[in-house]
């Protein structure tokens, strides 16, 4: 795989890190992507099952939906993409991972400093109460599950038409604004807020290098695009660079 020179020295010389990841890095760990053949959205109707709307019209359908993501995800693991950002993160001084990703295998992989910005398939919130608490019980106990307070428990995820968490948000745009190298890595770029995080890196002089199987919305700012599996690309790329 060609890794260019200015490439490895952009990754050694940098000061703040931000990465930005998407579905696609989870692809080998076997979890199905969203978007593109097979993906999630072929088989479900997000205005089914990932949106507040659905959730008024039928929270177990909703639940099922989630159910399957929480089986999946704790029948497969992080896979070589996840642990090479973890070591990049431990080598570097200023890194944040932001991620689109629900499914905890950044920081099952080793990464602290993890930005969920759709939350996390593990954690549930209480209607009633707010609370947010861990339940990773496969397959729930109860569906939906219901708090102590007797009121129903939903996925503590972004559905579509749900505001980020705002501190999460906040926490990425600084990241954004404040790094001198955003890593791109299996995103498609066309979930916002989160896809507008590369542009307004690269507007304020950040480089760009992307890990996806194709070429996406912000390919043309990447300093270098590597196509291929993230699994493979990335930690080669960084057995080079470190
Ligand atoms: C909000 C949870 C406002 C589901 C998800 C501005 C312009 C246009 C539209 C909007 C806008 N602002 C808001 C919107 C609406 C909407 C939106 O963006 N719509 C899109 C369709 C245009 N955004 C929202 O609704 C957001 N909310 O803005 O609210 C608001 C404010 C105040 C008050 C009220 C409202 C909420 C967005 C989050 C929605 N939730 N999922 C669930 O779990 O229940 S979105 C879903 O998409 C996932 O979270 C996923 O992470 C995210 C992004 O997808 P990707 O991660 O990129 O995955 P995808 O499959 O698309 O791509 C995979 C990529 O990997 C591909 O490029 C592929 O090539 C690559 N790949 C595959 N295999 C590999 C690989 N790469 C490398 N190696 C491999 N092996």
């Amino acid at each position: 795989m060609e890794i260019p020179q200015e490439v490895l020295s952009v990754m050694k010389k940098a000061k703040k890190i931000a990465v930005l990841t998407g579905a696609g890095i989870s692809a080998e760990s076997g979890l199905i992507t969203f978007r593109g053949k097979d993906g999630i959205w072929e088989k479900f109707d997000p205005d089914e099952v990932a949106t507040p709307g659905a959730w008024k019209k039928d929270p177990l359908k909703v639940w099922e939906f989630h159910e399957e993501f929480r089986k999946a995800i704790a029948e497969h693991e992080p896979n070589p993409a996840h642990f090479t950002l973890a070591e990049i993160e431990k080598s570097s001084d200023d890194f944040t991972l932001i991620t689109q990703n629900i499914d905890q295998y950044h920081q099952d992989a080793g990464s602290k400093n993890v930005i969920e910005l759709h939350g996390n398939v593990w954690r549930v919130k209480c209607l009633k109460e707010g609370t947010v608490s861990v339940n990773k019980d496969v397959p729930m106990k109860q569906l939906p599950p219901y708090c102590s307070c007797g009121s129903m428990l939903r996925p503590d995820v972004v559905w579509f038409n749900e505001p980020l968490p705002p501190a999460a948000l906040e926490n990425a745009f600084k990241a954004t604004y404040e790094c001198d190298l955003m890593i791109v890595v299996g995103t498609s770029i066309v979930i916002y807020p989160a896809a507008m995080l590369p542009s307004f890196a690269y507007e304020h002089g950040a480089k760009i290098i992307e890990f996806n199987l194709e070429p996406t919305p912000i390919s043309h700012l990447a300093m270098f695009s590597f196509f291929g599996k993230a699994g493979e690309t990335l930690p080669e790329v960084w057995e080079k660079a470190r």
